[in-house]
């Protein structure tokens, strides 16, 4: 079996107490099995870059990582990466910034990750880049002589051609996409997307998955990321689930409670959702004390000032919704910024009448997934999805709307609460069979699969009978 090597942003080292996230697990499962290495940033910074990789083993997982400095992080993670990319993938051109520093800082880091994992290669490697921190990776490897196969998996959306091409330097970044074999998305939307950018930005050309630039031909395929639906599922019935399901449900002395978790993030649609729930609560006084909507809302990237904002903003209009609805007795919105550790998640999951998942656009999410895997198959929740979610595209039964209408959400929560028993089941056997079938195992061989049946150094082009056709 031919060694994986994982390279991306963060590294999770697996631990004893298991508190790893899904891709996090999948990918230690596969790096365990080929006695594969994950390299990546250790997240700490240092005054000035040294260079120095820092081995472990844990678990049977080795990683190797990297310190950053502060420029770096400034530039790389907080400037590029979440300032211009991020906002840019999902559709917030508004949000966008573009800066030289960023660009430069961007490029600097990813050749610093070159350096870091390119002795540890072996022609015999096979090299899993991941996600929007590193498209460039690739093409610096093979700069560095690597003629091993190598794969790119987007985690994120891919947008439209017309708001790509306002990225400078646009061109020159999707080119380096080229370096890798196979590239891999969530959805055939994004892919759809990529496809577009490549034949008409680029002159390119799409024969199914083959997408040829030039004298280099790469495979572009659609892969939806799964969740571990058993081990999920188990979770949710877990001692520790069961404890939070019981607290949470004293707690909501029998009010149906409606539970979003999420990043804050303003991708997430969370000021959205505030805005659909407090149209639900006006247009139906009727429902007032018998629902609770739980936020949980663990603070991510503080240091980007939009993230700061996000964040002021929702204090704002959940105090701004409890302070008109609330009695001395009914609090209408819990919203919590803090996290949870995971079993204790799959319980509050399992309490809830209704998983309300609306971001504006995401490349998948993760969430919904989950929030299926934990309910009760005797009494299942109902999930409202945002149809900008990649997961709505395998999700079809949850309840799909448009995060951007009130209207919709406060229709979609009605709907969800008075759903008869018969159809919350049928829906949800339906999406837990998907969640199932297509899980994080079936994702990681997916892309795998793909990646390991590459000639080395892309010498394969296409089947002798397409070719031929
Ligand atoms: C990116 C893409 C894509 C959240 N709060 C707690 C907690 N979480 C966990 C969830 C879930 C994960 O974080 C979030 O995953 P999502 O998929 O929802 O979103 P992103 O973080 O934006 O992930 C996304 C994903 O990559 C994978 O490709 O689906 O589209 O944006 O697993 O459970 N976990 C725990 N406590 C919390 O309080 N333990």
């Amino acid at each position: 079996m031919s060694r994986l090597i994982v390279i991306s942003n963060r590294v999770s080292r697996p631990s004893k107490t298991g508190n790893q996230g899904g891709l996090a697990v999948a990918l230690s499962q596969a790096l365990r099995e080929s006695r594969g290495i994950w390299v990546g940033w250790s997240g700490e910074v240092t005054e000035s870059f040294t260079g120095q990789i820092g081995f472990s083993e844990d678990e049977g997982v080795k990683t190797a990582t990297i310190d950053l400095e502060e420029q770096d992080v400034d530039e790389y993670y907080n400037g590029y990466a979440n300032k211009t990319l991020w906002p840019l993938f999902h559709f917030r051109i508004d949000l966008a910034e573009y800066a030289r520093d960023f660009e430069g800082g961007y490029n600097r880091v990813n050749q610093r990750f070159a350096d870091t994992a390119s002795p540890l290669i072996e022609p015999e490697d096979v090299i899993w880049v991941h996600d929007y921190h590193m498209i460039p990776l690739g093409q610096m490897l093979r700069d560095r002589g690597h003629r091993n196969r190598m794969g790119f998996f987007l985690h994120i959306p891919w947008p439209p051609t017309r708001l790509l091409v306002s990225l400078p330097h646009h061109t020159k970044l999707v080119q380096t996409l080229f370096a890798y074999d196979v590239v891999g998305f969530h959805t055939e939307e994004w892919l759809e997307s990529f496809r577009h950018y490549v034949e008409r930005e680029m002159g390119g050309t799409v024969d199914g998955d083959y997408v040829t630039l030039g004298n280099r031909t790469i495979q572009a395929i659609a892969c939806p990321i799964g969740i571990n639906a058993q081990e999920y599922a188990d979770a949710a019935t877990s001692e520790a689930a069961g404890d939070m399901f019981e607290k949470v449900r004293r707690s909501l002395q029998d009010r149906a409670m409606i539970v979003g978790v999420d990043r804050l993030d303003y991708s997430k649609g969370l000021e959205e959702r505030f805005n659909g729930y407090a149209r639900f609560l006006k247009d139906h006084p009727e429902q007032h004390r018998k629902v609770v909507l739980t936020q949980i809302a663990p603070p991510s990237r503080g240091e980007v000032e939009s993230y700061q904002q996000i964040r002021a903003t929702l204090d704002a209009i959940a105090g701004r919704i409890n302070g008109e609805y609330s009695d001395v007795d009914w609090t209408p919105i819990r919203y919590v910024n803090q996290g949870y550790p995971r079993d204790m998640l799959a319980g509050i999951y399992r309490a809830a009448r209704i998983g309300l998942v609306t971001p504006l656009r995401d490349g998948m999410n993760l969430v919904a997934k989950e929030y299926v895997a934990a309910q009760d198959p005797e009494n299942p929740g109902v999930l409202i999805l945002s149809r900008f979610a990649g997961a709505a595209l395998q999700l079809k039964d949850a309840l799909l709307i448009n995060p951007y209408s009130p209207e919709e959400m406060s229709d979609a929560i009605t709907r969800a609460l008075a759903m008869p028993l018969d159809e919350r089941k049928r829906r949800w056997r339906a999406m837990m069979d998907c969640v199932e079938g297509q899980d994080i195992r079936w994702w990681r061989e997916c892309f795998t699969g793909r990646l390991l049946a590459v000639e080395r150094d892309n010498e394969e082009k296409k089947p002798e009978t397409e070719a031929a056709a």
